[in-house]
């Protein structure tokens, strides 16, 4: 009986273990006013504004709500990146009131921080979403009117480097913002040559590679043509060979490429002697 209950409390504590349960944290949090909300847990917001009209805004101009999730598996698209959104552009009417469902899926800290708000409504200028994961946190802010890009990204240290990073659109937005995965150039581009066999690099890259990889190609047909020639010399002496030593013994096809490499050093050495003879007494 004991062991029935302890197999079965086991199996229980390793589905909980495996089933990694998104934790929300939205019941938790305590306000503690300014538009900042928290938890023990982990969980924060900041810039929360449910209700002031930004400067320039006559009312609230859309009512929307989106769900975004963060975690290593979104980076998987991104060679070289470690951390993602699922989302990386997004785009309102100005004055929209926005509600984020920010979800991390990975076990440590990930943020949903915007940047660049008007300083008198949202704290230096952000709105922010943090869960220590995985979690679940909502939040919500008014936009600003006018047209402009705003950056989002997690602030914990090379999170965004490593490909945390997005960008918010009011309206027709600014332009865009540099090193978005999927969305815009990376600034500093990783290069992957050196680990890619050459036929690939000198299929992918122009010019001055493509030359090097020709240079490549060069050399290795002129080693393969001595291999041709050496196998050709080979493949006949080995059927010269194998016609001389039909029905002997491998003792004595031993013996005898011994005595035939002995005669040929022999003959060399008196072709030699006699060369060097013949010089000096010319020069007598
Ligand atoms: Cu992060």
């Amino acid at each position: 009986m004991r062991i029935i209950i302890f197999s079965l409390l086991s199996c229980w504590f390793m589905g909980a273990a495996l089933a990694q349960e998104i934790v929300d944290h939205n019941s938790m949090l305590m306000d503690h006013g300014g538009g900042h909300l928290m938890d023990m847990g982990g969980g924060m917001v900041m810039g929360q504004n449910l209700d002031t009209l930004p400067g320039g805004c006559d009312k609230i101009a859309a009512t929307k709500e989106i769900t975004v999730r963060a975690g290593h598996k979104y980076a998987e698209p991104f060679p070289g990146r470690m951390f993602a959104f699922d989302v990386q552009e997004y785009q309102f009417e100005p004055c929209t009131k926005l509600t984020i469902n920010f979800i991390n899926e990975d076990n440590i800290r990930h943020q949903w921080m915007m940047h660049g708000l008007p300083g008198y409504l949202y704290p230096k200028g952000m709105f922010h979403l943090e869960v220590t994961g995985p979690g679940k946190i909502s939040g919500t802010l008014i936009l600003p009117p006018g047209d402009k890009t705003y950056l989002v990204h997690c602030d914990l240290a090379q999170h965004m480097e490593k490909g945390m990073k997005g960008q918010l659109k009011v309206g027709k937005g600014s332009g865009d913002l540099p090193s978005i995965p999927g969305v815009t150039e990376f600034v500093i581009q990783d290069n992957y040559e050196d680990a890619i066999p050459e036929e690939i690099v000198a299929t992918d890259t122009p010019a001055a590679s493509a030359a090097e990889a020709n240079q490549l190609v060069t050399n290795d047909s002129w080693i393969s043509g001595i291999m041709v020639v050496g196998l050709a010399v080979g493949l006949l002496a080995a059927t010269l060979l194998a016609r001389k030593f039909k029905g002997m013994a491998a003792a004595e096809v031993v013996s005898y490429i011994v005595d035939l490499i002995k005669n040929i050093v022999g003959y060399i050495v008196a072709l030699m002697s006699g060369l060097i003879k013949k010089v000096s007494s010319s020069k007598t």
